[in-house]
């Protein structure tokens, strides 16, 4: 299928669920959210009231960040007041409105769906500039999902930059990754443990494994695995229709006894492209 062409039928179904989550605003448990984004650097100068409708504003109430947390309707300046367990309970779809970067580590443990609408840009980014928590999420998972087996989590259309790992899978998690872009993560751009089960389809995976902080260090170093998307343990997968580039191990390791499917996979400038790729795995490229 050409994926131009796939991508706009995705855009398009898009359209059509965020009609309905908008519409579904003020039900009460395990309902839709919506998240604005932010400007976190606001200019030199600029006022430290914002102007409604600005500075990533959805509603126009004026309030962004924690203060449009706090204030009691069912838009969010952060996602993890989204994803509270007094909010979406981890069991319900939040969606991004507005661009913006949330320097936030989410951890999602319930049947959820993170997305950002059709046009905006999440960037869930471990660095912002003067925000002394950057160092520490420096050593952490972007995203980390840990479900049981029978609760699945889709995160769809988010940027990761920047942490240690972009996307941690862990336990008998079941989660799809689609249109999301992982960069300069240093260790892996998504790592799958345990038994858990991921798709990755119609994403990029760039230059893992490269680096550089003046507090956490020079990547790549010789302790950093730079791995783009790693199956381990008894975990199992599939990737379709994904870059990945520029890593600095492998783009897509498999060193787990479960299966592992990789298709229309677009690898360029990794070492190597493909590692333990198993014979009997269906494994195809477009010219
Ligand atoms: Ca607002
Ligand atoms: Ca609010």
């Amino acid at each position: 299928m050409n994926t131009k062409k796939f991508r706009k039928n995705t855009i398009s179904g898009f359209g059509v669920m965020m009609f309905i989550a908008v519409g579904a605003i003020g039900a009460l448990a395990n309902h839709p959210v919506l998240v604005e984004g932010n400007c976190n650097v606001p200019p030199a100068g600029s006022s430290s009231v914002i102007t409604p409708g600005t500075c990533g504003d959805y509603d126009g109430d004026g309030k962004i960040g924690t203060a449009e947390d706090n204030d009691g309707d069912q838009v969010f300046g952060t996602i993890n007041a989204a994803n509270s367990l007094t909010v979406v309970n981890n069991n319900g779809t939040i969606t991004i409105v507005t661009s913006g970067t949330f320097p936030e580590q989410i951890i999602l443990s319930g049947n959820v769906t993170l997305q950002a609408a059709p046009g905006v840009t999440a960037n869930i980014d471990a660095v912002l500039q003067g925000d002394p928590g950057s160092t520490a999420r420096q050593g952490q998972s972007g995203i980390l999902v840990n479900v049981r087996a029978n609760r699945y989590v889709v995160i769809r259309n988010i940027t990761i930059r920047n942490w240690a790992t972009g996307i941690q899978v862990v336990g008998g998690s079941h989660v799809t990754i689609e249109n999301c872009i992982l960069e300069h993560n240093v260790n892996y751009g998504i790592v799958v443990k345990d038994s858990a089960r991921v798709k990755v389809d119609q994403s990029e995976v760039i230059a893992t494994g490269f680096r550089f902080n003046p507090e956490t260090g020079d990547f790549p170093s010789v302790t950093n695995p730079g791995i783009g998307i790693s199956f381990e343990d008894q975990s199992g997968g599939a990737v379709f229709r994904t870059e990945v580039s520029r890593s600095l191990a492998a783009g897509i390791s498999d060193r787990s006894s479960g299966s592992v499917r990789v298709e229309d996979g677009y690898l360029f400038d990794n070492a190597p492209d493909m590692e333990n790729i198993r014979v009997g795995g269906q494994v195809r490229f477009k010219d």
